[in-house]
């Protein structure tokens, strides 16, 4: 019988509980569903398995005196709080990299779909209306300009794969990165007048809150398209909504929301819109890769070695 207890705070995939019950004792969101057994569980608890849209609060942890580790299964961990899980003396680690190719290659469908209409276009045949006329012309990606919120590792996925579609890549960052070729701006706002596609690919959490505002909306203008790959919270929802209503920008492609998995019902009614439900990592293999990375990191933690890939602020 394994001897070390895991909390789960997310509903963890088959191929990631599975393995880890074979190791551990997972408790799954025990903390949520049953207090009482929580009480008496968490003086045990050493580990966390999370998700990369899980909350892992400062009180949580404070309630956790053996925790040594959070896995986040995902890049993103902005709904942990580092600094108290750094603090109590437990690791926070994700899984960075092995998603860089899927969410880029969601980002780049979602820009075609946005353009060429793609859904509308499905839609458009399966109601048996080609026979009454074409569908209305669509925008052209290729050779648009590409501005590009955030130069990570996915961000340089996306602008390596916008290349190939001769578009001129820009981005904005913290820092400007001399190194890369592509066009530094030193503001969103001034990215997003300069592009054709704004290309969310930006943290989560409180630095990057409402990033994308009514004003960066307005920069990016009628011929503009907003993609989001990042987290919702990155954009103000409401201008957004507001901004493709009035045909501020022209339209927007979002694999991420602010109140997931919920949706509001006046984006869901706009036609100049593309929406899928946070799905940018969402292919067998990479979920398995994203699974065992996060599996590997607890192990080597309560194995009493070093994590594979700490989060940057534990490292
Ligand atoms: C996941 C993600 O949705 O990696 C991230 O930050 O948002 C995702 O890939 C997910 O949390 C998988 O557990």
């Amino acid at each position: 019988m394994p001897e070390i207890d895991v909390l789960a705070v997310a509903k963890l995939p088959p191929f990631l509980l599975e393995p880890l019950r074979e190791r551990f004792r997972v408790h799954e969101r025990v903390h949520e569903t049953d207090p009482a057994a929580f009480s008496a569980l968490a003086p045990r608890i050493r580990g966390i398995a999370a998700s990369g849209e899980s909350k892992v609060s400062a009180d949580l942890i404070a309630r956790l005196p053996a925790l040594q580790i959070v896995s986040v299964m995902g890049v993103g961990y902005d709904g942990v709080d580092v600094a108290a899980a750094k603090s109590h003396g437990a690791v926070v680690t994700h899984t960075p990299d092995v998603l860089n190719d899927d969410v880029a290659d969601l980002a780049i469908a979602l820009m075609i779909a946005v353009a060429r209409r793609i859904p509308q276009a499905d839609a458009h045949l399966r109601a048996g209306r080609w026979p009454d006329g074409p569908m209305p012309l669509a925008r052209r990606m290729s050779g648009e300009r590409l501005g590009l919120v955030g130069i990570g590792r996915i961000g340089q996925a996306i602008a390596r794969r916008a290349l190939a579609f001769g578009m001129p890549v820009a981005y904005t960052a913290r820092n400007a990165r001399p190194e890369l070729p592509y066009t530094f701006a030193p503001s969103v706002r001034e990215l997003a007048a300069r592009s054709d596609f704004l290309v969310v690919i930006t943290p989560g959490g409180a630095a990057t809150r409402h990033l994308i505002d009514a004003e960066v909306l307005r920069a990016l203008g009628p011929r503009g398209y907003l993609v989001n790959v990042a987290r919702g919270s990155v954009v103000d929802e409401a201008a957004l909504i507001e901004a493709l209503q009035n045909g501020t920008i022209a339209g927007a492609a979002l694999d991420v929301f602010d109140n997931e998995p919920q949706v509001p019902q006046a984006l869901r009614q706009l036609d100049n819109v593309v929406l899928t439900p946070h799905i940018g990592s969402a292919t067998r293999q990479t979920r398995q890769a994203m699974a065992d990375l996060a599996r590997a990191n607890l192990e080597a933690v309560l194995g009493g070695r070093a994590p594979l890939t700490p989060v940057p602020e534990c490292r």
